[in-house]
């Protein structure tokens, strides 16, 4: 009797001691933030500074996704972001934005029409947008209607023999118009594959001084099952990373696309000269220069999403879908 009588004020002081300690570390992550974002910070991380926009992200708002890499770049998720208050923001600080796709040979007819009708809908509606439009047809170029203060230029690019080198060249091109034309006029620029629609708002939120993009087939994997280059003889291997980029989608200010595009390219040439190809080509080479010059911003898999991986709770806005590929009609 006795003893019952004891294991059961035990068992309520257990109980207790349980409430107060999470109590306790509630409020240590209400003040101080979760320990283990903030322990593994480096101590020199540039942190924003007060007045960033970045700055009314609540990163707590989603408590099922990582909002927030080690290095302090948002993971950008739906309900994280209040979108007025985006683009208020950047209608105010006059912001413009470049957008790059390229459309050669077959991918034209294919996709670009539903791609630039779908972005009219839905990619930064409400600020200036330039597409440019890089293909070897250019008089095939499809007439769009386009919103106020929106435009499109065409970019005559020559047309590669090998698919591989037609998706590699394009780190070249864009660093080059940035440099001819949109430094001039725009202060970002997203680069972005052309087959894919959009379905819901890209928005502002999106924009940063350098913006990479979760591969929706990687977000959840771990580092040992990414698909970087391990070939020591390609300048893209690496042993290791923090996550899988897509490099359908990626962006920044144009000073930091120009570093990225241009970095990428010696990364190829490199290669070319060696006569050795990077597993997923320009891509490898992206992922290798994001893990050494880590992006400021993250773009959840909603930012490109594949209908392919199935329904996911998480992802709870399909803002960009892949679509539909044609291998066996466009890769041969
Ligand atoms: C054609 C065959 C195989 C691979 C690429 C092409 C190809 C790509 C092409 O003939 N024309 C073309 O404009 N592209 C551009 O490169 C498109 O903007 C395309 O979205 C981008 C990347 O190629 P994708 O989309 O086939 O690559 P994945 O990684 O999405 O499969
Ligand atoms: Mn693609």
């Amino acid at each position: 009797m006795r003893l019952c009588l004891r294991a059961r004020w035990l068992f309520i002081l257990f109980v207790l001691l349980l409430i107060v300690i999470g109590y306790i570390s509630k409020l240590y992550v209400r003040f101080f933030g979760h320990p283990v974002e903030k322990c593994l910070l480096p101590p020199n991380v540039k942190l924003r500074p007060g007045n960033h926009i970045d700055n009314s992200l609540d990163l707590w708002s989603r408590t099922d996704v990582k909002t927030c890499t080690f290095w302090g770049a948002p993971i950008m998720w739906e309900g994280m972001f209040d979108p007025h208050l985006y683009d208020e923001y950047h209608k105010n600080m006059g912001t413009s934005v470049a957008l790059t796709v390229f459309a050669i040979g077959r991918y034209l007819k294919m996709y670009l029409k539903d791609f630039l009708t779908s972005a009219e809908q839905h990619f930064m509606v409400g600020l200036p947008v330039t597409y440019y439009v890089f293909t070897d047809a250019p008089d095939s170029v499809p007439a769009v209607e386009l919103g106020t203060g929106r435009t499109l230029e065409i970019v005559q690019v020559q047309r590669h023999e090998r698919w591989q080198d037609v998706s590699m060249m394009r780190m070249r091109t864009i660093a080059d118009a940035i440099d001819s034309r949109i430094r001039l006029r725009h202060q970002y620029v997203f680069c972005l594959d052309v087959d894919q629609v959009f379905a819901a708002r890209f928005g502002s939120e999106a924009l940063g001084e350098s913006v990479a993009l979760l591969h929706a087939f990687f977000y959840l994997s771990s580092a040992a099952e990414f698909t970087y280059d391990r070939n020591p003889n390609s300048t893209a291997c690496m042993e290791t990373g923090d996550f899988y980029y897509h490099a359908a989608v990626f962006g920044g200010t144009w000073q930091s696309v120009k570093k990225m595009t241009e970095s990428c390219d010696r990364g190829i040439m490199t290669d070319k000269k060696n006569q050795v190809e990077a597993l997923w080509q320009d891509e490898s080479h992206l992922n290798k220069y994001l893990y050494q010059h880590k992006p400021s911003k993250v773009l959840s898999p909603e930012y490109c999403w594949s209908t392919e991986v199935g329904y996911r709770r998480d992802v709870r806005v399909h803002r960009l879908l892949w679509a539909e590929k044609y291998y066996d009609i466009l890769r041969t």
